[in-house]
């Protein structure tokens, strides 16, 4: 209940700030893409991870107030700061079936606070569950904007094969779970494959989450998957560390 009650005011303390780690492109090995990760610094409890507070800010509808602040200000450095590259912004599968959030995007892209192009939105397989009907329009309305899909954790949910074909996903997020064991067990390396061959087929960029270690990079050289995300190539990180990344890195 004390968590609730500071996720409340902590908007209108300015104590949200959004974090950024990049992707990394396989082939080019360049910078492609960012994801958005939401921070709470709070002035007595200090940092409180998003494992902890999104999910009371998801069963309290606060998430709809967080998520369109995140939205906006993922946009606007987007736009401003971070220009050419494509930021992957978190959405719960509340937010994706409700119509104002089509309407938010809309918008900043109406308004030009965002760039066409330069958005995607994650969402998790959990969304499937659900109203899949409202969410498939919403999804589809979004990416008729030109904003693209990407399905995060992929391989952990329930989503079947026919799910995949019938969301507008541009994107398969390989889950972390699969990456850790890439080196030691020969399924997480056969399931790898197996996604990176179904994403070609659908037509689909497939980006590696959690690559930690150089071994792991070299696997998914090996077999050919788009990107990597993860602590080996960097942290998340406030957008002006970002900026310097980006400045250095070639
Ligand atoms: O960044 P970190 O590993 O601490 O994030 C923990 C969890 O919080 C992850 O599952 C991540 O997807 C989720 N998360 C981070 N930022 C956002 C956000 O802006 N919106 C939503 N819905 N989830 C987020
Ligand atoms: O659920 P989601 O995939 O959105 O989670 C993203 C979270 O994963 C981020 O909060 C980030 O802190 C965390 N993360 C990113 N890279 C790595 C990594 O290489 N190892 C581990 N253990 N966590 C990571
Ligand atoms: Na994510
Ligand atoms: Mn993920």
């Amino acid at each position: 209940a004390t968590l609730e009650r500071e996720l409340r005011q902590a908007l209108a303390r300015d104590e949200l700030e959004v974090y950024y780690q990049p992707q990394v492109d396989l082939k080019t090995w360049t910078i492609c893409g960012a994801e958005a990760l939401v921070r709470w610094h709070h002035p007595d409890l200090g940092s409180i991870s998003p494992a902890e507070f999104v999910p009371v800010a998801e069963a309290t509808g606060l998430i709809h107030n967080i998520g369109a602040w995140v939205l906006a200000k993922a946009s606007s450095d987007a736009k401003q700061l971070l220009p050419g590259l494509r930021i992957a912004v978190n959405a719960s599968a509340a937010q994706v079936q409700r119509a104002s959030f089509v309407n938010e995007v809309r918008q900043l892209l109406q308004r030009q606070e965002l760039a066409v192009g330069q958005l995607e939105i994650e969402i998790t397989e959990s969304l499937l569950m659900e109203d899949v009907q409202t969410a498939l329009e919403n999804l589809h309305a979004i990416k008729q904007l030109g904003v693209r899909i990407a399905l995060d954790d992929f391989g952990t949910g329930y989503s079947s094969l026919a799910y995949l074909r019938r969301f507008p996903f541009d994107k398969l997020k390989i889950d972390r779970a699969f990456i850790r064991e890439l080196t030691s067990t020969s399924d997480a390396r056969a399931i790898v494959r197996t996604i990176l061959q179904l994403a070609r087929v659908l037509g689909m960029d497939t980006v590696a989450e959690g690559v930690e270690e150089p071994a792991q990079l070299e696997v998914l050289q090996h077999v050919g998957c788009g990107s990597i995300q993860g602590f080996l190539v960097a942290r998340p990180m406030p957008v002006q560390s970002l900026i310097q990344l980006r400045e250095s890195w070639a």
